[in-house]
């Protein structure tokens, strides 16, 4: 099996997730972000993560992939419940937390920002979402007042001697949270609170996928 992917894409570090998880061989292959038609060959649009499953056939989002290698893999470990209030936090938090991520992301040595053409594709679609790249890294103090106090939410339901963000059962809810965390590990600046900051360093292990906290911008 291979999953495509971007290295900064949260729903992909979702997909990866199940793999780190389970202990499944999976063959990642990066592609650049301005390539167009691998994606659409494979799913008829240009979005990933996608799964090859068998050869030539493929498989689209994230949430999906979980549950099909979870089955495909017994025993069965994700719960399926979804915190409506961590989902709303997370919701809310994104235009700090895009503002952060994006223009961080393409200065940096990800694979999928290979090449020039590749970054710039990027920036002018993401610049359509959040503004000049160049604005939002003027503004990253603000930026991180404003993620601080999401984070500082989300910290307090996070308990101590908690394995997951539900105590000790992996649900949807660590992937959710978890593709959030890692995406900001590029901003190197950002204090994480203490309990949040073991949680990514715990799943990170569990999952298998390394943090961008070492990624040279
Ligand atoms: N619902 C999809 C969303 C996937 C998605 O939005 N992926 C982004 C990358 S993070 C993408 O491929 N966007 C197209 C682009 O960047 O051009 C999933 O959960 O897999």
């Amino acid at each position: 099996m291979r999953l495509f992917i971007y290295d900064h894409c949260p729903y992909c570090v979702k997909a990866r997730m199940i793999f780190g998880l389970k202990n499944i061989n999976i063959q990642l292959v990066t592609l650049l972000n301005d390539d167009e038609k691998t994606p659409i060959s494979m799913i008829g649009k240009k979005m990933v993560p996608i799964l090859e499953k068998a050869p030539g056939q493929f498989m689209p989002e994230s949430m999906d992939i979980i549950q099909f290698i979870d089955q495909q893999f017994p025993p069965t470990i994700i719960h399926k419940e979804e915190d409506p209030f961590l989902l709303e936090i997370l919701n809310q938090a994104r235009i700090p937390y895009y503002s952060l991520v994006m223009p961080r992301w393409v200065s940096s040595t990800m694979e999928e920002f290979n090449t020039a053409s590749a970054r710039k594709y990027f920036q002018n679609k993401k610049e359509q979402m959040i503004g000049p790249f160049s604005t939002a890294l003027t503004n990253t103090e603000t930026y991180i007042k404003e993620i601080t106090e999401t984070l500082l939410k989300i910290e307090k339901k996070i308990k101590n001697q908690n394995k997951w963000y539900m105590e000790n059962q992996v649900s949807f809810n660590d992937f959710h949270l978890f593709a959030f965390l890692r995406a900001l590990t590029i901003v190197k600046t950002l204090p994480f609170p203490p309990r949040l900051e073991d949680y990514i360093k715990q799943i990170a292990k569990k999952s298998q996928i390394p943090l961008s906290t070492n990624i040279a911008l």
